[in-house]
């Protein structure tokens, strides 16, 4: 099939989860082309199978805000008609959603109906498309798609709670690329972050308010004052600087090592031997995902999704969010036990294999076949 994939380019989950897909269906003989404002970062590289097509925003001194809907859906129409695509799979519905429709409809004008997957991904249900200002419109597009689907069944549930459908929503999980890793891993580095004695603990996030930042530095303090241990926190976002003040009012910046935005999250993980991800909200958890795939087991929030993926007492455990106690308490519990340690990396390992990409780009296969024969 020829499909059209509108996404949000940068390092966020729903991004990430578009170009990996993308990549999954390439590798299956689809024709792929990502249509966004600048090449996705997990998109390393295009060939006969993945296209990039660029949506410029012309600067205009009369406008306040740039017309991105609607560059962006013009940009499909264009790239629909000179490829001859065949579907439009939008990942995050604002603004993708809307501006898929738009383009759905001004395609009809050339005598091409095109079906519209829409993929939610959480934020965009959650937080942004609760706001009064976008709700109607998010509404509105998420009703017009030929086929939505949710990254978990709570967002699903919530979805449904939040918004009048009149759609159903098809749970398709995110996934993980297992082949991709090799254990023992060939090229992990921890003497170079960490000696022997020391345990490593990770965070990787887009280090919004959402993420909960001070908690992952109040629960590795105290984990730090019982066991000697470093903490890698990936990524960059608002909160980033609050992070590093606090590090230093708590006297622990030699521990934590604030690595920035990174492409080689595996590198990381390889070595972890921990995962907080202590999150107010969350629809799936894909960097808990990434972990386990990576044998670390992960301490987190039981909010949202992520309870469908991280097993309490068998992949790490589940808190309610803000209780940096009982996070920190499972922790060092964990962490100074060495034989249950090992247990649930080889556990967390094994849920993530379920997230096989094999077995789920079948599924979005399926979504694809649905919304071809409802147009
Ligand atoms: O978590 C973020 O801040 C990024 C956000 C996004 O939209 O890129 O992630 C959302 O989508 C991911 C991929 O489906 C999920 O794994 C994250 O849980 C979800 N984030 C939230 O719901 C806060």
């Amino acid at each position: 099939m020829k499909i059209g994939i509108v996404c949000y380019p940068t390092f966020g989950g729903s991004g990430v989860v578009a170009t990996e897909l993308g990549i999954a269906l390439a590798n299956r003989g689809h024709e792929i082309h990502f249509i966004t404002y600048k090449q996705p970062v997990r998109l390393a590289l295009l060939n006969q199978h993945i296209h990039f097509h660029e949506v410029h925003v012309p600067e205009y001194p009369l406008f306040h805000y740039q017309p991105y809907e609607l560059a962006l859906s013009s940009k499909l129409v264009d790239t629909v008609l000179a490829h001859d695509i065949e579907l439009l799979h939008v990942h995050y519905a604002i603004p993708h959603a809307y501006a898929g429709y738009m383009a759905q409809q001004m395609l009809r004008e050339h005598g091409k109906n095109i079906p519209m997957v829409t993929t939610l991904h959480g934020t965009d249900i959650t937080l942004v498309g609760q706001h009064p200002f976008y709700k109607p419109a998010v509404q509105f597009s998420i009703n017009q798609s030929n086929v939505v689907t949710s990254v978990s069944a709570d967002l699903k549930k919530k979805t449904n709670e939040l918004f009048q459908l009149d759609k159903e929503i098809s749970v398709v999980p995110n996934f993980i690329d297992a082949s991709k890793y090799v254990f023992p891993p060939t090229d992990c580095q921890r003497t170079l972050i960490a000696k022997d004695s020391e345990r490593v603990i990770t965070h990787i996030s887009n280090f919004r308010p959402v993420k909960c930042i001070p908690d992952v530095i109040e629960v590795f303090d105290r984990i730090q004052r019982e066991i000697p241990a470093k903490l890698m926190m990936v990524g960059d976002g608002p909160e980033r600087e609050n992070a590093e003040r606090l590090c230093e009012e708590k006297g622990i910046s030699d521990r934590v090592v604030f690595l920035g935005n990174s492409n080689e999250i595996d590198r990381i993980l390889c070595f972890s031997d921990l995962f907080l991800l202590p999150s107010i909200s969350e629809s799936f958890g894909l960097a808990a995902l990434e972990a386990m795939i990576n044998r670390t087991p992960v301490v987190s929030s039981d909010t949202g999704g992520i309870p469908e993926v991280n097993i309490h007492g068998v992949t790490g455990y589940l808190c309610s969010v803000g209780d940096v106690a009982s996070m920190a308490k499972f922790s060092i519990d964990l962490l100074s036990d060495s034989e249950l340690l090992e247990k649930f990396k080889a556990q967390a390992y094994a849920q993530a294999l379920t997230f096989d990409i094999q077995k789920v780009v079948p599924q979005y296969e399926a979504v694809y076949a649905c919304a071809m024969a409802s147009v």
